[in-house]
């Protein structure tokens, strides 16, 4: 029996179940470059490009390995551009017996491999994706019967089950969680080593000029590339990070330095999320820093808390809740996305700080993320798909099943507190305190009102009062509305309107 084994963009693993049932000998793995999947949404230049030619890579070391490698570029001829064509091309070309795939990160993609037994006559495996620590039945087994989901409870559970920062049954250092001990605001004085950058070779240049001219209109700078595009390199960026960076990741986790897009983030999702590094490795890497005694524990542990704990979470949220999760929308958010969502270009600092480095690097952390962006979106009252559809196409290490519960949830509170108990709104005081941008903003972060006050400050009251009847009664929020309730109905009144204003200035279309 030979068997064709279809390995995606974001499976670039060589422990991939699909890759342990084959015989290299005589089966075939097939990779392919499709339309479809670089433009379902438009993707930033530099994430179609990464992909690719991590892509060609992984087909030289699968080559390297003994394995039979049919990869289909994006100018060969006869390319269907969507992976079912694809599939059915390649059974006309190597007749299999049977097909095997491991478990998409996709709904979407989940869909159409569902029908592929139908639709082609044969045998079809959809293996579970074992590179994840949880698996999709054992996070339904645990989210069972539970009022709400809590990321703390199941994260504490993976500690144990994996034996990560252990003593006994009991966490090491006494507590489950260090993060109030994480997140000082950013000195003046922040020195931050250099990240290695990778070479470019034959493979990524070919890349690169295909993406120049195939997705010119996508969003997003193509150069300087600078992204690892083999597991070796990504190897090394990742060893960068756990012997220059992860002693101070801690304390500078939620702090934003205009200039500085990465302080001490490790910027390996978009390596973890395609599969050039794992996450248990990651995880037992970052504890060995403790135990070699070279980084503090609240560090390493806020670390793998990201990723044995949020990572894994988000992931069983999105296959516990879809398909049904994706159209969520609790707060009844309407307004059009913003243009300079797309340009960068507004007074706001700390929004064009974001945007402009999205734009750059297909990366932003995670604060910038949720307390720019993200909480821009809310307190504007942003429409989800929109916003979603825009985080999906602009970060390098973003596919649904960690874009969506991330958006809609973390950052949107769309669905109605599933990821988060409240939802994380912040006036301009939060972005003041963790980071240097409000310094140099053309707004004042100490004004609500008037024509030079920081938009945060009206629109985050703006939040407050709107959705009063939804969270009123929340015992988190119940601070926020005394203190609101408290103010002088007058002061009131002209924050609202210049809310108001603000909101009806705000244009989704380019400005010609
Ligand atoms: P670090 O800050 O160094 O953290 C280490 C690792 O922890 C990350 O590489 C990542 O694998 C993991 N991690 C941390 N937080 C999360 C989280 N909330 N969910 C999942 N993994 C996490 N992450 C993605 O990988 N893809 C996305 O599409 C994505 N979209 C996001 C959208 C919004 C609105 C928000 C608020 C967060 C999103 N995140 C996403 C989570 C997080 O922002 C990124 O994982 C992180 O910024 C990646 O940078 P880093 O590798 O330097 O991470
Ligand atoms: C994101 C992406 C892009 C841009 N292109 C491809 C591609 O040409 N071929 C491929 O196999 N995968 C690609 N991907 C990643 C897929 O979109 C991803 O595998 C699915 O969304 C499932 O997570
Ligand atoms: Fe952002 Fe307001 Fe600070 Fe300007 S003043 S950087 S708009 S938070």
């Amino acid at each position: 029996m030979t068997q064709l084994c279809l390995v995606l963009g974001d499976q670039l693993s060589l422990n991939l179940p699909s890759l342990q049932r084959l015989d290299p000998a005589k089966d075939v793995v097939l990779l392919v470059e499709v339309r479809a999947e670089a433009t379902y949404v438009k993707h930033h230049k530099k994430k179609i490009a990464f992909l690719f030619a991590a892509m060609r890579h992984f087909a030289e070391e699968l080559g390297g390995q003994g394995y039979k490698v049919d990869y289909v570029k994006l100018g060969d001829a006869h390319n269907t551009h969507s992976f079912t064509g694809e599939v059915q091309r390649a059974i006309a070309r190597h007749k299999p017996d049977a097909l095997v795939v491991t478990e998409p990160g996709e709904w979407r993609v989940m869909e159409q491999m569902k029908q592929w037994e139908t639709q082609f006559g044969l045998p079809v495996s959809i293996l579970p994706d074992t590179r994840f620590l949880c698996s999709i039945p054992e996070f339904n087994t645990w989210a069972h019967g539970r009022k709400q989901l809590r990321m703390e409870y199941f994260y504490r559970e993976m500690r144990q089950r994996h034996n990560l920062l252990m003593k006994g049954d009991k966490p090491v250092g006494g507590e489950w969680n260090f993060d109030k001990e994480n997140r000082k605001s950013p000195p003046k004085d922040l020195y931050i080593p250099p990240r290695p950058v990778p070479e470019l070779d034959e493979i990524t240049a070919d890349v690169l000029a295909l993406v120049r001219t195939e997705f010119a209109d996508h969003f997003g700078d193509l150069e300087p590339f600078d992204f690892a595009v083999t597991r070796s390199a990504a190897k090394k960026m990742a060893a960068h990070f756990m012997h220059k960076l992860l002693p101070q990741f801690g304390d500078y986790q939620d702090a934003m330095v205009a200039g500085e897009a990465y302080l001490y983030h490790s910027v390996i999702s978009m390596y973890l999320n395609c599969g050039l590094l794992d996450a248990l490795e990651l995880c037992q890497q970052a504890e060995a820093q403790y135990t070699e005694g070279n980084a503090p524990l609240p560090a390493v542990e806020g670390f793998i808390r990201q990723i044995l704990g949020w990572r894994e979470f988000i992931r069983g949220v999105y296959w516990h809740k879809m398909p049904k999760y994706a159209e969520l929308n609790e707060l009844n958010a309407k307004r059009k996305l913003p243009w300079f969502y797309w340009s960068g270009e507004t007074d706001m600092r700390c929004m064009a700080e974001a945007i402009g480095q999205t734009k750059q690097n297909a990366y932003a952390h995670h604060i910038q993320r949720l307390m720019v962006t993200g909480n821009f979106a809310l307190i504007a009252g942003l429409d989800p798909k929109e916003v979603c559809e825009w985080y999906l196409l602009v970060y390098a290490d973003a596919y649904e099943w960690v874009e969506l519960p991330n958006t809609l949830g973390m950052a949107l509170f769309a669905d109605g507190g599933v990821v988060g108990s409240k939802p994380y709104a912040s006036s301009g005081k939060y972005i003041n305190r963790m980071s240097n941008y409000c310094k140099g903003c053309k707004y004042s972060v100490e004004e609500s009102v008037g024509d030079n006050a920081c938009p945060f400050n009206a629109l985050y009251w703006h939040f407050i009062e709107r959705n009063r009847a939804r969270f009123k009664t929340n015992p988190r929020m119940s601070t926020m509305y005394a203190t609101w309730d408290r103010m002088d109905a007058g002061k009131r009144q002209a924050i609202i309107a210049q809310a108001d204003r603000f909101l009806a200035g705000l244009s989704h279309e380019k400005e010609s």
